[in-house]
């Protein structure tokens, strides 16, 4: 596989690519199977229908991994946080866990219920040709913890961070139960058949350089630690959005850094190039445009070169209303520029 020989920096005939949010509303046929559906989260439970979306992007723009069609939501629901997706809002938790008796409240082993993630990933692994890898993906606990303290998505983190600063023990005793909990989800996930693992730390520029490591970055290398410990022949990519300031202190036993758009290429290369492969980091909005787009690869390119060490990606996800004729020509370009 193209893509997982690219995480453990073997040669490859190109540097693969795909795309963050690559399944969802810029496609038309994702449209289709999400009315079908009725609803997002009905469409993360259904194995069926989330396992056609994952596969989409791999028929219509043969990129070189698919990712699990699921939402990193499903965990904090699961151990008991009744959750809904409002329309032109985003998500919104009914319950909030903002003091000790609603984070001794939540559920344990909550990771084993989401048996409609594992049903996908083995379905999608069945279908998916050889030669493409799966990617199976969690939240961080700090990203997630954000969600289940605010009980929706949030510019301020106001509730977290007073949680940090006032009561930095009850944040850290929910930081460790979630990181129980996604240890166990994403060794499910690479037994269930996902090649590569990913944890998503959204929010992580939201919090100081000193809180980063201490309420963040620590849970992180705590789960791909166990990950490679447990498995490891298997790669574990991390995307820590927003830290561009703090890579110098940036460690831990994982293959992939996923570089965002706002950290220049040229700070992760040099910060941490050698230790680890680079994931990244188009500027999403370039899309709209094929000229700022292709001026976005060859800079990026310029920096990586076409040498193992860098897979393609964009630096967040992919935007609801990007042209699809542009994403298909940016699939073509990187791999055109960069055949050995
Ligand atoms: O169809 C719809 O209206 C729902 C939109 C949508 C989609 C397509 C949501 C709601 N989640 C998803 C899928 C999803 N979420 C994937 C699927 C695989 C793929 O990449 O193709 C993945 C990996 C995620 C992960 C996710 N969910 C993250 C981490 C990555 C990131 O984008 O930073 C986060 C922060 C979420 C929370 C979430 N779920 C959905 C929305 C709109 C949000 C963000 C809300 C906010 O801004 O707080």
């Amino acid at each position: 596989m193209v893509f997982v020989d690219a995480c453990k920096r073997r040669e490859t005939p190109y540097t693969p690519i795909w795309m963050m949010r690559q399944a969802g509303r810029y496609l038309s046929e994702y449209r289709e199977v999400r009315k079908q559906a009725g609803s997002f989260l009905q469409l993360c439970h259904s194995v069926e229908l989330a396992t056609e979306v994952t596969l989409q992007p791999v028929d219509i723009l043969d990129v070189d991994a698919a990712i699990l069609f699921s939402d990193i939501l499903v965990l904090p629901l699961e151990m008991g946080l009744p959750l809904d997706f409002i329309a032109g809002e985003g998500p919104h938790f009914s319950k909030t866990v903002r003091e000790k008796t609603s984070v001794n409240n939540l559920e344990i082993g909550a990771y084993k219920k989401l048996t409609y993630v594992y049903d996908t990933i083995s379905q999608v692994r069945k279908k998916l040709s050889k030669q493409k890898a799966l990617i199976g993906f969690c939240g961080s606990p700090w990203t997630l913890a954000t969600y289940m303290i605010e009980g929706e998505g949030s510019k301020t983190y106001t509730h977290s961070k007073k949680m940090l600063y006032t009561d930095p023990n009850l944040l850290h005793s929910l930081l460790q139960k979630i990181t129980q909990e996604l240890k166990g989800y994403l060794d499910m996930q690479i037994k269930s058949g996902a090649d590569v693992v990913m944890v998503f730390d959204s929010w992580a520029g939201a919090l100081e350089r000193e809180a980063y490591f201490e309420f963040s970055w620590k849970y992180m290398k705590e789960i791909s630690a166990f990950v490679k410990k447990t498995h490891p022949q298997t790669p574990v990519i991390l995307f820590p959005k927003g830290i561009a300031g703090y890579l110098d202190r940036i460690d831990g036993e994982f293959d992939v850094f996923g570089v965002d758009w706002s950290t220049p290429m040229e700070y992760a290369k040099k910060y941490l190039g050698n230790k680890y492969v680079l994931q990244g980091n188009l500027e999403p909005s370039r899309l709209y445009d094929i000229n700022a787009m292709e001026e976005g690869v060859d800079s990026i390119l310029s920096v990586m070169g076409i040498q193992s060490g860098h897979i393609f990606n964009l630096g967040h996800g992919m935007l609801p209303d990007l042209p699809r004729e542009n994403v298909l020509c940016l699939i073509e370009m990187v791999k055109n520029k960069t055949k050995r």
